[in-house]
């Protein structure tokens, strides 16, 4: 059996000029045709994401529909054919909106809701967008045809309604209609809501799907006076992405040669960034505190991002508000699909400009990432309206985690075996620089033919252990359940692959073998990282250590019983790594 990967790599088609060889693509230079260094920045005002937003807060059935759509992504670039999330019933195909990312839900906490994601997208749209500046380059004769599968990240999820290639391994084919249910029995937090067709993930999402899912709850409800708002004006949505572009507008995604691992590529690196949609934009704000919701929405870049001398205070992550206190920063350091939940206080900076700006992230974070700096502009207005929010949320404003404490309180993590089960996550890449270039978790693809599984007890605790084997940071995602990070432990990776690894890298290990070859004691994870989280950055020559709880939703239940075993992956989040097998299957069952 063939892996889809596989697959791909036979199905490549397309002339050696067009191709770019991998020096290029992971050194500074880009794409031949890319226009990002012609391209003037801070002139188009930043989307604010809420002119197209479904308030699905009083619950209820909504339609969201994939198709072609073309958006103007910079003032002097032509308007780029993309694929979009779109409401379905609007007129016409195209929402009348600045941005190509798709519409903002926003629901709230014990209000469930449906979704049907329909699939409009059609057999030749793939050619629509990536053209590589009119040459299609890009072929699949083994499936032409877009097909799709919409997974809401971060979300707590019955293993059906989750959008996963465990559980849905076909996914979904032009004309067809993914449904789900959204219980939305967990804490107020910025989800969102992404391709996720294995194989095809990382064209599908940079082609445009993608967009935010915003939770609310009882003390996070949009009109808490202690958090800024409201939404669109002093809390924005403020979602980066790099990519590369063609100077007709067409998206670039280059390609490797069909000699080397044509057509895929290690990671997708952009020469511009976008927010919310828009090349290096503006935004104007009054001096006065804001509320950032950001999401690191690159396909492979981790980012680094900085104000300036704005004071930014970090109150939430991926799993939700972090417990108690706001924690003070000057940067932040987010893989792929990280969130953070941000106060910026302008108060002090009227009349002034400053810039976000992204600087290269700093050890122990490796990447091949060339340097992107620029980020957007801000301008601060020379006063604020009356009624702008004006605080910061002090020390121990925030709510406490019950949950959160209870695992801290089951101790430290126990190499040896003690209260907390361990598992081991290892990361491998094989062959590297090579036609058979491959990435694997515990030394199985993706595609075996006897897949991994990893059975988890229905509540149970357990800590794993992400051992990377590689030389780069993976942000690691696990769908249903958030964690805690316990923390990271440096070791010695190349003693340790050398004396355990084989053909496909390191397979899964007793926790125990790890102790020998750690360098350091466990390392406490930074003050960014004390809440629920659900990506975490496993980095190069470290273990990484999450604890959790695998509950499970009410929709996957009945009577309290489970109605069958649930089916979900974890993986890396950088898409081209989970497109080439650094995924792995995972069942909950009691
Ligand atoms: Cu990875």
């Amino acid at each position: 059996m063939l892996t889809r990967r596989e697959l791909m790599k036979r199905s490549a088609l397309g002339g050696a000029a067009l191709m770019v060889p991998r020096a290029v693509l992971t050194g500074s230079a880009f794409g031949a045709t890319s226009v990002g260094a012609t391209l003037t920045p801070y002139v188009d005002p930043m989307p604010l994401l809420v002119d197209n937003a479904i308030d699905a807060t009083a619950g209820g059935k909504f339609g969201v529909t994939a198709a072609l759509v073309s958006r103007k992504v910079h003032r002097d670039l032509p308007a780029t054919t993309l694929f979009g999330y779109l409401r379905s019933g609007g007129p016409g195909t195209v929402d009348p909106v600045a941005s190509y990312l798709g519409p903002a839900i926003v629901a709230k906490t014990g209000v469930p809701i449906t979704v049907n994601y329909r699939n409009n997208l059609q057999p030749d749209d793939y050619l629509r967008v990536f053209t590589n500046g009119g040459s299609s380059y890009l072929q699949f004769p083994q499936e032409p045809e877009v097909r799709i599968m919409t997974h809401l990240h971060g979300a707590f999820v019955a293993g059906d309604d989750d959008g996963n290639p465990y559980a849905q391994p076909d996914a979904f084919r032009s004309g067809s209609t993914q449904s789900v249910s959204y219980p939305n029995e967990q804490p107020a937090t910025l989800l969102w809501y992404h391709d996720h067709y294995m194989g095809d993930t990382r064209m599908n999402v940079v082609a445009g799907l993608a967009a935010g899912y915003l939770l609310r709850d009882g003390f996070d409800s949009g009109t808490n006076p202690l958090l800024p708002g409201p939404l669109g004006r002093y809390e924005l949505p403020i979602v980066v992405q790099d990519r590369q572009f063609n100077a007709d507008g067409s998206l670039l995604y280059p390609v490797e040669d069909a000699d080397s691992n044509g057509p895929w590529i290690g990671e997708y690196f952009g020469d511009t960034m976008l927010v919310n949609g828009k090349v290096w934009p503006d935004l104007e704000v009054e001096p006065a505190v804001y509320r950032f919701r950001v999401l690191n929405g690159c396909n492979a870049r981790i980012l680094n991002l900085n104000l300036g001398a704005v004071p930014m205070y970090i109150i939430g992550a991926e799993g939700g508000l972090l417990p108690g206190s706001p924690v003070v920063t000057d940067k932040l350091l987010m893989g792929p699909a990280e969130r953070f939940d941000v106060i910026c206080d302008f108060r002090a900076f009227a009349g002034m400009t400053v810039h976000l700006s992204n600087t290269n992230p700093p050890a122990p974070v490796v990447t091949p990432a060339p340097s992107l700096t620029q980020v957007m502009r801000i301008r601060v207005k020379q006063t604020a309206s009356s009624g702008a929010p004006m605080s910061i949320p002090g020390p121990g404003s925030l709510p406490s985690n019950g949950e959160l404490d209870g695992l801290v309180a089951l101790g430290p993590p126990q190499l040896s075996g003690g209260a907390v089960a361990g598992r081991m996550i290892t990361l491998n890449e094989v062959g590297a620089e090579t036609p058979v270039w491959r990435l694997n978790i515990n030394g199985r693809p993706f595609g075996d033919p006897s897949p991994v599984v990893e059975t988890l007890p229905w509540n149970g605790v357990e800590d794993w252990y992400y051992v990377n084997t590689t030389g780069d940071t993976h942000p690691m995602h696990t769908h249903l359940f958030t964690f805690k990070v316990m923390g990271r432990y440096n070791f010695d990776a190349g003693g340790y692959a050398a004396k355990y690894g084989g053909a496909n890298g390191v397979p899964q290990q007793e926790i125990s073998t790890l102790a020998p070859f750690l360098k350091s004691p466990l390392i406490a994870p930074p003050g960014a990282e004390v809440g629920f989280k659900d990506t975490v950055k496993a980095n190069p020559g470290q273990v990484t250590v999450i604890r959790a709880r695998f509950k499970l939703p009410s929709t996957a239940l009945n009577g309290g019983k489970l109605i069958k075993p649930q089916r979900y992956v974890h993986h890396c989040h950088i898409v081209e790594h989970e497109d080439n097998d650094m995924m792995e299957r995972f069942l909950v069952s009691g």
